[in-house]
């Protein structure tokens, strides 16, 4: 899409978001002038920079690669990060509400930011070195640079410890093989975290950079799902990697599952943005939209549909904002992580379906934001931990049985 282009798209979409979001329980009462302040600027800058356009890029299937920068500026990527590496700074309810306001208009926008800050920028912060959290965070937090996150495979996705790809030993290199599969951001990442099996077996991180011989990143297309967020393959071909890229501090699979708790928390936050959208979209047209002489809002079973929709916000706010009490105090469980993200992707799942209902055929058209939402959240539901992955994980919490053995 060309510039002229791009200008006249958000001339004609300009103010359209009318979105107001629901807070039934007053839970904003439970958040600091600052959190609010946070979360009201970030909601502005997505009226303004994506909203005009996201609708757009979903149907051409592109990524709005231009968007990476303004998201650094907002400060979305790694918020929850110490400043001194030009992070954020802030607590885990800020960093929550910042994916709430992205996901809020598209989930393919959130994903960049959680792949960013929980899955790229988290690793190196809490496993790299000095040297490596010097040369990468300040980059990445600014949106200069983007990155990517490999631990899926094609024959591993649930099970990443099976994972085949491996590295051997090369003085100071190691040369990595193998490849990943659906990986956020691949297409146009400039450094990947990438998690390869060492020598012994054992899982370990290493920062691929682009650029390095062997390296590719092969797009995925025709996705029905997160049409403006970029999905690819990693694949390596005995790409030589400098020791000091391998990630110090963590052996193990506990590497990669630590940095998912946070972009998982990140997602239970998300997915309560998507689900207000929808239910808001679907209240005001309800209102507006006449069938039989009298408001479709005014007939029992839309008035069914939308109290439930609100109930199940409700319920999921309050038990997302206990979550951000949580992480912050540092004794969120990952089985607490599971609950929230699954509950509250299933919440918004059902609530696109519902508000899609409300819309009668105007809510299969790009006019309204519905139908993008519930196939974003297809994959939302999916990645990070299917949905019964995380009961699993909540089942082995009660039982004390792992079902994974
Ligand atoms: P298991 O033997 O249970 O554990 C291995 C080691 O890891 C530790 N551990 C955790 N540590 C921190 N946080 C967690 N949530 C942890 N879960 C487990 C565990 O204590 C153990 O440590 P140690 O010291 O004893 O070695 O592992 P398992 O092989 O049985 O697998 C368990 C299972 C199935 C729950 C896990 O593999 C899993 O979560 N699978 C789902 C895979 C998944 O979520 N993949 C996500 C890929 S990334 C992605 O989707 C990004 S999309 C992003 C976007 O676009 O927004
Ligand atoms: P499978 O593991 O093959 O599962 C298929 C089905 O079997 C699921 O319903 C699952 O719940 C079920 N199942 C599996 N095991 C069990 C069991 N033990 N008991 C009961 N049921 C079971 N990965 C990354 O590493 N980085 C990324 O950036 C990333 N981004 C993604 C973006 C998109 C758009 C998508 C769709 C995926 C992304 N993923 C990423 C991959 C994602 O994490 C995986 O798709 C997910 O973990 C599931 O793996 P799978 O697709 O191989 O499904």
């Amino acid at each position: 899409m060309s510039i002229s282009n791009l200008d006249e798209l958000y001339e004609s979409n300009r103010g359209k978001d009318k979105f107001i979001s629901p807070d039934f329980y007053g839970v904003d009462d439970l958040l600091s002038d600052e959190q609010k302040l946070i979360r009201d600027s970030v909601r502005d800058w997505v009226k303004k920079n994506v909203s005009p356009i996201i609708e757009q890029y979903a149907q051409m299937s592109e990524f709005p690669r231009f968007l990476v920068k303004g998201l650094g500026e907002i400060g979305a990527f790694g918020p929850q990060l110490p400043s001194e590496y030009g992070c954020g700074g802030m607590d885990y309810t800020t960093y929550g509400l910042i994916m709430q306001e992205l996901e809020r208009c598209d989930s393919g926008i959130r994903s960049t930011a959680s792949v960013q800050g929980s899955l790229v920028m988290y690793p190196i912060y809490k496993f790299g070195s000095e040297e490596q959290k010097q040369k990468y965070l300040p980059k990445l937090a600014s949106g200069e640079w983007l990155g990517s996150f490999g631990l899926t495979e094609p024959d591993h996705g649930s099970n990443p410890a099976g994972m085949t790809t491996s590295f051997t030993d090369d003085g100071d290199h190691v040369i990595l093989n193998g490849a990943k599969m659906w990986i956020s951001n691949s297409p146009y990442c400039d450094v990947a975290v990438v998690w390869a099996k060492n020598p012994e077996g054992k899982v370990q991180g290493l920062i691929v950079e682009r650029g390095m011989q062997g390296f590719t990143t092969p797009t995925t297309h025709n996705k029905w799902s997160l049409r403006a967020s970029a999905t690819g393959e990693l694949v390596f071909d005995y790409v030589r990697v400098p020791k000091s890229n391998i990630l110090p501090g963590v052996i193990g699979l506990k590497g990669p599952l630590t940095c998912l708790n946070s972009a998982r928390y990140g997602i239970s936050w998300g997915a309560i943005g998507a689900a207000m959208d929808c239910y808001d979209t679907a209240r005001r047209y309800s209102l507006e939209r006449h069938q039989f002489g009298k408001p479709i809002g005014s007939f029992q079973l839309q008035q069914k549909k939308l109290s439930e929709m609100l109930t199940e916000i409700t319920k999921a706010q309050v038990l997302t904002w206990r979550l951000g009490q949580l992480m912050d105090a540092g004794k969120a469980t990952p089985a607490q992580i599971s609950l929230a993200k699954r509950n509250n992707v299933e919440m918004a799942l059902n609530i696109a379906r519902e508000s899609r209902q409300i819309l009668g055929g105007m809510g299969i058209t790009g006019e309204y934001p519905i139908m993008r939402h519930m196939m974003n959240l297809e994959s939302v539901i999916t990645y990070e931990g299917t949905h019964d992955i995380h009961l699993l994980i909540l089942g082995m919490e009660i039982t004390g049985i792992n079902a994974f053995e």
